[in-house]
């Protein structure tokens, strides 16, 4: 396996239903026990992992989770004792030993509980609210966290000595000052020559004033910052009638979510007192002086480096009116509207049982409690212990995770891929235990409050994470949805996850459907696609409304026909409705050239694979016109045969996602590969040598234990933010492998 750093052993993954807690030498498995005692890390230990965490950004940003790999291997791996397939076919029995030995690896990352975890960092803008958060609070992490936390963010810094906002991206104002920050408040000297050469980056570069709105607004809470040069949050806009078409609750989720907070900190403009820290920070960061800066006109100063996204003319009109309207706010108007927020911010925390809804809200809710409630209050102190399910260690440091995990997501794609062909049977117990973790993850409360703070109905459906978290999500609903049919149909259990559950499920799916016969991700899309025009952040696009997504429709496609099939008599006729309009949105997705754009992951790759196997899945089924699908699909086909490199495989990098364009790798991409291995496996007719050399590169990657090497990033969000996915090396290769073991034996 891999070559394993003594220091790597003192950290442990601990599990419970999908919870993930790093422990630092833990004396006990037990979550509990274990946030109350944390170990001490010893002077000798603390040079150790220096040494032990070394990672070299320039050979490949992108971390293997060897730390959690290596211990759950170590642990769990077995021989592999299952009769293999007879057959003197030697091709078929090649992929057969691929197949089982990818998921023979692949089980023994799998925890106690039948849930894969794995690394779900990627962006840097993270970790650094999250010390911002413990700093403001007086509430420091263990010294082994924080030895770790800076191991991780010096890893990461770029050769030019800045910092991207993800690991792979160029160095930003953004993602420079957020990281050279939290070093510093982590204790590193301001003569470190990493800080000293980030300094010369950031000045170089106009200085933090050109920090986006979610810097400025971190840095104003930490005092480095004027809350005068931030434009209005108006939390006012909280009071309006909800029939207005730009009420708060009309925004996505998350938008929803972390502007909530947001504004609660600026109607009370939150700032810690200044000291020694503070006051060095502010002559470091600028390029003037700290005392000689006209904060207003910083409101709109990005550097550009930064902006992906122009603030549009209506947004800028609208701070002009916001922002005067703070000279003259009326102080119950501005109480009633912050005691409402306050409200909010309490449903939330209590509806996700303090994980919340995602990284960005979870800091800043849990410094706006702080502030309510104070440091001893019983939610402050709920919301501290859920600080560290956020937590990741990988062989680059502890990082903070894009959210709480992606338990349920990944765990329900890896059902599918072992159970795409007969030699799933082989691992009857690694289905069972995933099947336990589907059935436990499956939402089946709604909360007393759900209505009164907008929430979707939610009984039957699945989350992305795990069920405390709580959120439902249209396509992680489909996957779940999916997976524990698939399971049924193995019959290597006993169902669990009765015909009302399953209906539920399929009642939520449908309630998810938009009026463009799309889906979208957590809600209904609630406004018109105008309201994007206020946005206010300009590092990410489409943030404001849900959207109808290719990938979440062809999800819920997908899981739909397969109902029809199991449950012919549910519901036939309004599903057989939202299917075809739902393949209708697809199809009018497809790009000229015959591709779909990803939203959720890098990039035409997949979406191309979601949006082909749905409508493979539909053809010949009386949806749609079988003569449009089979040309969208054969243009499908044509697109990715002309994107096929030398090797066999396919290769995209993460500026498809920012720039809209297919970009290729320089190598070809294990993930990429399975992607278009799947998608071409799903048509009829496709040049069978094409399909042989991409499963052939997928083999010839695969090392003698049965797992990929981790190769570039595979996720992003809002275009612009790339996040990991650790799984997908393994769960794409094993999936179309196994696609192509069936066919084979099939003839
Ligand atoms: C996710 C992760 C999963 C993802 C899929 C299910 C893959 C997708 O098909 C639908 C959208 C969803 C649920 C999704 C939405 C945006 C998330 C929550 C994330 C990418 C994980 C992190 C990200 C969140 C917004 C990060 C915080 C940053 C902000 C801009 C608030």
């Amino acid at each position: 396996m891999h070559s394993v750093k003594s220091s790597w052993k003192n950290w442990q993954l601990l599990t419970e239903q999908g919870r993930h807690i790093w422990a630092f030498k833990p004396t006990s498995t037990d979550i509990n026990q274990h946030l109350q005692n944390a170990h001490n890390i010893s002077p000798q230990e603390i040079s150790l992992a220096a040494e032990d965490f070394k990672f070299d950004k320039q050979v490949n940003p992108n971390s293997g989770d060897k730390v959690f790999r290596f211990a759950a291997f170590t642990n769990n791996f077995r021989g592999f004792t299952g009769v293999t397939p007879q057959t003197n076919n030697l091709e078929q029995k090649k992929v057969a030993d691929s197949v089982i030995k990818g998921i023979n690896y692949f089980a023994s990352l799998q925890s106690a509980d039948g849930h894969w975890a794995g690394d779900y960092g990627g962006p840097l803008f993270l970790l650094p609210g999250l010390l911002i958060a413990s700093y403001v609070t007086h509430t420091p992490f263990p010294e082994a966290h924080q030895e770790m936390m800076k191991l991780y963010v010096f890893n990461h810094q770029n050769a030019d000595a800045g910092w991207g906002m993800h690991i792979e991206g160029e160095s930003t104002m953004f993602g420079t000052v957020m990281q050279y920050v939290s070093l510093r408040l982590l204790g590193v000297d301001k003569d470190e020559p990493a800080l000293v050469k980030a300094r010369a980056w950031i000045k170089l570069n106009g200085g933090a004033t050109g920090i986006p709105s979610w810097g400025k607004f971190y840095l104003s809470i930490l005092n480095l910052y004027d809350w005068q040069g931030f434009n209005s949050l108006f939390p006012e806009m909280w009071l309006f009638p909800k029939w207005l078409p730009f009420h708060p609750w009309r925004y996505w989720c998350h938008s929803r979510m972390v502007y909530l907070p947001m504004a609660y900190c600026y109607a009370q403009r939150i700032k810690m007192p200044e000291n020694d820290l503070i006051l060095s920070l502010r002559t470091e960061i600028y390029s003037e002086d700290y005392a000689e800066i006209n904060w207003p006109q910083q409101r709109n100063t990005v550097c550009d480096k930064d902006s992906y996204t122009v603030l549009s003319p209506v947004l800028k009109w609208m701070n002009l009116f916001t922002n005067s309207y703070e000279k003259i706010s009326c102080g119950w108007l501005r109480k009633k509207a912050t005691d409402y927020i306050l409200r909010y911010l309490n449903a939330e925390d209590q509806q996700t049982d303090y994980i919340n809804i995602g990284p960005v809200n979870k800091v800043i809710n849990s410094i706006c409690i702080w502030h309510a409630y104070g440091a001893d209050s019983e939610q402050f102190k709920q919301h501290v212990t859920r600080w560290f399910d956020y937590l990741w260690v990988a062989e680059d440091g502890m990082k903070m995770s894009g959210y709480n995990g992606s338990q349920l997501w990944d765990t329900a794609f890896s059902t599918r891929a072992i159970l795409e062909s007969d030699l799933g049977q082989l691992f009857p117990e690694t289905v069972q235990k995933a099947y336990q973790f589907l059935d436990h993850s499956q939402i089946k409360s709604e909360h007393a409050t759900h209505e009164e703070f907008f929430r979707h109905p939610m009984i039957g459906s699945w989350p992305f994470s795990t069920a405390e978290n709580g959120w439902p999500v249209a396509d992680c609903t489909a996957e779940g949805l999916s997976a524990s049919l698939a399971v049924h149909e193995s019959g290597l259990i006993k169902p669990t996850i009765g015909e009302v559950r399953i209906q539920q499920a399929v009642d939520i799916i449908l309630s998810y459907q938009n009026k463009d016969g799309g889906w979208a991700t957590y809600e209904l899309s609630r406004a018109p696609k105008w309201l994007e025009k206020l946005n206010p952040s300009e590092v990410f696009a489409d943030i404001m409304i849900d959207y109808s997504w290719t990938e979440c429709t062809a999800a819920c496609v997908i899981s739909l026909i397969e109902i029809q099939h199991f449950y012919p008599d549910y519901k036939s006729t309004e599903l057989h409705k939202a299917i075809s309009a739902g393949l209708a949105f697809i199809l009018k997705q497809q790009k000229a050239d015959g591709s779909w754009y990803g939203g959720w992951a890098v990039c035409f790759t997949y979406a191309t694979w979601f949006a082909v196997e749905a409508l493979s899945k539909a053809k010949g089924k009386g949806y749609y016109n079988d003569t449009v699908l089979a040309n969208s699909m054969q243009n499908a086909v044509a697109f990715l045969v002309s994107k096929q490199k030398i090797d066999g495989g396919w290769g995209e990098t993460f500026k498809s996602c920012s720039n809209l364009v297919y970009t290729e790798a320089e190598t070809s991409q294990v993930v990429n590969t399975a992607w278009a291995v799947l998608a071409l496996l799903a048509v009829e007719n496709v040049d069978r040598t094409v399909i042989a050399a991409g499963v052939n590169l997928l083999q010839s990657r695969q090392t003698d234990q049965g797992d990929w090497e981790q190769e570039s990033i595979s996720g992003v969000f809002n275009y612009n933010c790339m996040i990991t996915y650790a799984n997908y090396r393994n769960i794409f290769p094993i999936w179309a492998l196994n696609r192509y073991y069936r066919e084979m034996i099939q003839g």
